[in-house]
Order: structure tokens, then C-alpha cells, then sequence
């Protein structure tokens, strides 16, 4: 399979396969904040939307140049084509042109750890998932030391232009970065790719992260898995966590692709202000409906995010934060009991009262864990625990009441890294390769502040449009530690959107029948309306599928 993989040529665009010349758009402007974006972006605010078109011209530039790429934050599967798209764009222009790859992320650009990619290199690695071609991290590039230490390099390699793949956190520094060298007179350029499984970095111009697709048919196919066992032993309850940071698309996606009995969506939890006891209750509900089916047994899906998007459970943390620093010291020392117990003492009566209905392993966890901020670190948080647990008590309650009277047995998973560095599917093998491509055809452009864009992503790969988006276009003012700071605009799941309205519309038949679906392992070769499909979000988001 690696061997067949390695040779899988990723199809581009039509206007991509020719020589490309710019045609540009009207200027933009930020999506919100615009004159305190205007402000701080004074050499990179308001470029156009550009767009490339056939050229009849020769496709080889005269000069030879030097890209760097900086692979920023979690691994999402097609890392290695957008590395591949760039290589094999660069050498289209011209053969003597060079690639440089900074190692282990952001840092190695400032530490000056890098590495040529040649071509030997690079072919081990096309439609490979992961990103240890040259690895990633998480360190932030945002202080101008750092932005000089870096530059000190890209002058030693007569490197012309800096491409950074990463979410909408690494493109933010790409454009901070960018506006830096220009104000500077810096003959570098900098340009972003969108990544992330999480899919929230996504727009009019950027109709999908890259890697989205790939990690939720990767997820589905084992929520199918999970499901058909689900359906055969009929005797378990599977809690299922599902990563995503904060927004809930790949949870959506995957309950669009698999219909579990109940998933729950962050978002609708927020904007109708629920709290974790009205939750608990809509779980408890189905379970008891269930069973007086005789149906003992069931799936739910929990967004890696939830807690922080129950407000009640919001102001119970933002507390706990501010109680265990004011009382580090004192609470450190104490056993586990007691520890429950002082902090227990030091809370509001409201949130108290929440802390001392939590399990005691998951109240534990809220005063153990704290990130470098000091800030409880709720992604550790077993929330799929937290919740069965709940509902296990909720339903003890209800049959002393005489309410319920089924079995609950529950298993628990989370999967989040079994996905991230998956073999990209065909769609994101596809996209990925034309992400790169198309940053090398924006260098040769001369631009400086874009971010590499693919659209039309629903039709055929040919018709795709391909172009750049200056990043300043997707930014707002938000508060960040403290300050206000311009950053990409996080796309959240919207509750008037078509794919959360599609599971809206079906979400009780799902929960009082049993219509698992079961996607099954992601096809690579065979025909194109399996093989090519793209994820249902993208689906119903254009209108393709209702
Ligand atoms: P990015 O936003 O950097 O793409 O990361 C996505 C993600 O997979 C999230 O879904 C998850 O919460 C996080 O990374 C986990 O990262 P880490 O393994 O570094 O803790």
C-alpha cells in the first residue's frame, strides 16, 4: 500500500497545470476592526483577493530562488503535499531553485535548525500523513527577536520567501511576520497555509482547512466500528470524545457521517446558555426512552471543547483559576479529601455547588492540572467521564423514582490522535498538493501577506480556483491573555448553517431509533464518487447534498 501510495500523482487545478499569471481583485478589507487592523498593518492591509489565469508565457523564471517552510502546531494529514506542491512548483519555475525545511516547527527557524529537502527526500514522504519530514511544534513566532533571529538565516540561505503552514494562530504570526520584514525593507516574503484537523480556520476565501476531511473519515470509520459492536453485543453505552480543540465541526461531521444516537455540539450548549445538569438530563432522557424500547445500549459524541462552552462551567473554572493561585501554596499541601475540601470552602455558593456535584475524580482534576498560564488545563479533562458518570447518577435517581428501569454499562474512548497523521484521503492529497503548489506560483507572484487558496472545492479538482487571500482580509480585534490583539477570525460551527441544521433536523430520530451508519476505511483507489468525495460539511455547505 505505502509503495502504491508513494506513487498516487495528486490531481491540480486546470489553471495550475499551465503557466499562471495574477489577476487581481479590488482591495480588501479586515472582516471586522478595520481601522485598528489598518493601524498595526500599515504595508499589508488591504492588498487584493488575487486569482491565478492561464498565461501563454514560458513557465521558467530566469533566477533560480530559495524557499523556507516552517510546519506550525498539530499534525494534520497532507503536511507532506503542501511540502511536495511547493518543492515540485519551485522546480517547475526554475530546477536550480532550493527548499529548506526549518526542524521541529517555529523554533528551528529561530535556533537555526534546518535542512535542504531534495528531491531523494522528498519522494518518501508524497501522500504520506504525519509531519516528520521535518517536524512540528508549537512555539509562537510573535517578538521581533525572534522575527531578527530568523531573518539571520533566510539572509545566510538567500532565501527569498518564508512559507508557514499552520492554523489560524501560526497564519496570524505569517502576517505579523510578513508586515514586520516589508516595514523593515526586508526583500522577504511570507506566505500561509491553512491547516488543521480542527476545521476552524475556515472562510468565504478558505472553504476547508486542510486535514479536516482526512482525520474525520479516519474517526468515522471507527465510530462505525464502534457502532456495529454497539448494535451486535447490544449491552454498552460508548462515550466517545472526539478532538477539536474548541469548535465542534469534527464532532458535527462525524455525527452527519455515522448518526449516533445523541451528539452534543458546543455551540448550541453556549448560545442557549445550558448547563452541564440540563445536558446530563437530555442524555439521561434518551437512555430512559431507549430503554423502554428494550434498547440497553448506544453512541454519543462530546466535542474535545464542551466544558468550556458550558457557561456555568466556565465561571466555575475562571474561579478555580484565580481560588489556586491565590492559595497555591496552602492547597498544595494537602491530601486529596481535604484538598476537595478548602477549595471547596474558598468558592462562591454557586459555583461550590457545581464543584461538589462534579465527580470526585473529575474535581480533582480541576484543581490538579494547570497549564504555564496557571490556568486549569480542561482539554485534560476526561469529559467523557465526567459526563456517563452523571448520567449514571442521574439514572440511579430516576429508577428509586420509578422512571427508568434499563442497565447502563458504558465504555469510553477518545480519539483525536488516531487521525492526525493518517494517509491524507484523496481529497486532502489533492488539496494539500495544490495548497503548495499554488504558495510557490504566490512567491513567484512577488506577494508578501497571503495565504495560499483553493476553491470550488465541491466540484471536479480541474475547476478548482486557485489565487490568494491577503491575511489581513480574515482578522479582528480579540482579547488574548489580557490584550487586545489582531487575530484570524476562528470560524466556529454555525447553528443557522446548513451541516448543524442537517443533524438538528434528524437528531431525535437518531436518538429513538438505532440508524447507525458505517462509513467504513477511507477508499484511495476505486471509483471517484467514493474515492473523491469530499466531507459532508463541505457538502452541505455548497449546496451539494441536502
Ligand atoms: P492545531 O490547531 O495546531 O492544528 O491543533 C489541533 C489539535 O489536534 C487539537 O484538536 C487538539 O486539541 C490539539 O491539537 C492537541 O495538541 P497537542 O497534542 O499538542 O496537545
Amino acid at each position: 500500500m505505502q509503495r502504491v501510495r508513494a506513487e498516487y500523482q495528486p490531481k491540480l487545478p486546470k489553471t495550475l497545470q499551465h503557466t499562471v499569471k495574477v489577476k487581481q481583485g479590488d482591495a480588501t478589507q479586515s472582516v471586522a476592526d478595520q481601522e485598528e487592523i489598518q493601524k498595526l498593518f500599515p504595508n499589508t492591509y488591504g492588498l487584493p483577493i488575487v486569482e491565478f489565469e492561464v498565461d501563454d508565457a514560458p513557465s521558467r523564471v530566469e533566477e533560480p530562488f530559495n524557499v523556507g517552510i516552517i510546519l506550525s502546531g498539530g499534525q494534520a494529514p497532507g503536511g507532506h503535499n503542501v511540502v511536495s506542491g511547493i518543492f515540485d512548483g519551485i522546480k517547475k519555475l526554475n530546477r536550480e531553485s532550493r527548499l529548506y525545511g526549518f526542524l521541529m516547527g517555529p523554533q528551528g527557524f529561530v535556533d537555526h535548525q534546518y535542512m535542504e529537502l531534495t528531491a531523494g527526500i522528498i519522494k518518501d514522504y508524497r501522500n504520506t500523513g504525519g509531519f516528520d519530514i521535518i517536524g512540528s511544534g508549537r512555539t509562537k513566532l510573535e517578538t521581533p527577536e525572534q522575527f531578527d533571529k530568523g531573518l539571520k538565516i533566510l539572509e545566510e540561505l538567500n532565501i527569498k520567501a518564508l512559507v508557514i503552514i499552520g492554523g489560524d494562530d501560526s497564519n496570524t504570526n505569517a502576517a505579523v511576520l510578513a508586515e514586520y520584514y516589508k516595514a523593515k525593507g526586508v526583500d522577504v516574503q511570507v506566505i500561509g497555509c491553512p491547516k488543521t484537523i480542527d476545521g476552524d480556520l475556515k472562510n468565504k476565501w478558505i472553504e476547508t482547512s486542510f486535514g479536516f476531511d482526512t482525520a474525520c473519515k479516519v474517526y468515522s470509520e471507527v465510530i462505525g466500528n464502534i457502532q456495529r459492536d454497539c448494535n451486535s453485543a447490544k449491552k454498552y453505552y460508548h462515550f466517545i470524545k472526539l478532538m477539536g480543540r474548541s469548535a465542534s465541526h469534527i464532532a458535527l461531521e462525524c455525527a452527519l457521517q455515522t448518526q449516533p444516537n445523541i451528539c452534543i455540539i458546543s455551540e448550541e450548549v453556549a448560545a442557549k446558555r445550558m448547563t452541564l445538569d440540563n445536558i446530563v438530563s437530555y442524555i439521561a432522557y434518551v437512555v430512559s426512552e431507549r430503554a423502554k424500547l428494550g434498547w440497553n445500549f448506544g453512541t454519543v459524541l462530546i466535542p474535545e471543547g464542551l466544558i468550556e462552552f458550558i457557561p456555568s462551567m466556565k465561571q466555575l473554572i475562571n474561579e478555580l483559576n484565580d481560588v489556586l493561585t491565590e492559595h497555591a501554596d496552602e492547597v498544595a499541601s494537602l491530601e486529596e479529601m481535604e484538598r476537595l475540601q478548602k477549595v471547596h470552602s474558598y468558592l462562591t455558593p454557586v459555583n461550590a455547588e457545581l464543584f461538589k456535584s462534579l465527580p470526585k475524580a473529575i474535581a480533582l482534576q480541576l484543581t490538579l492540572d494547570r497549564d504555564s498560564h496557571g490556568n486549569v488545563q480542561v482539554s485534560l479533562i476526561e469529559t467523557e467521564k465526567l459526563i456517563s458518570e452523571m448520567v449514571e447518577k442521574r439514572l440511579e435517581e430516576m429508577k428509586e423514582q420509578g422512571l427508568y428501569s434499563g442497565k447502563f454499562a458504558t465504555q469510553h474512548h477518545f480519539f483525536g490522535y488516531e487521525g492526525r497523521c493518517a494517509d491524507p484521503s484523496n481529497f486532502d492529497a489533492d488539496y494539500t498538493y495544490a495548497l503548495g503548489y499554488n504558495a510557490a506560483m504566490l512567491i513567484n507572484a512577488g506577494l508578501t501577506g497571503y495565504m495560499s487558496s483553493v476553491r470550488n472545492l465541491t466540484a471536479p479538482t480541474e475547476e478548482w480556483i486557485a489565487g490568494g487571500i491577503p491575511i489581513t482580509m480574515m482578522m479582528n480585534m480579540e482579547r488574548r491573555h489580557g490584550k487586545m490583539k489582531p487575530v484570524i477570525q476562528k470560524a466556529l460551527v454555525e447553528l443557522n448553517g446548513k451541516p448543524y441544521l442537517k443533524f438538528a433536523s434528524q437528531r431525535e430520530t437518531c436518538a429513538l431509533n438505532t440508524l447507525y451508519q458505517y462509513p467504513g476505511p477511507i477508499q484511495y483507489f476505486g471509483p471517484s464518487e467514493i474515492c473523491d468525495r469530499p466531507s459532508m460539511t463541505l457538502l452541505l455547505e455548497h449546496d451539494k447534498i441536502s
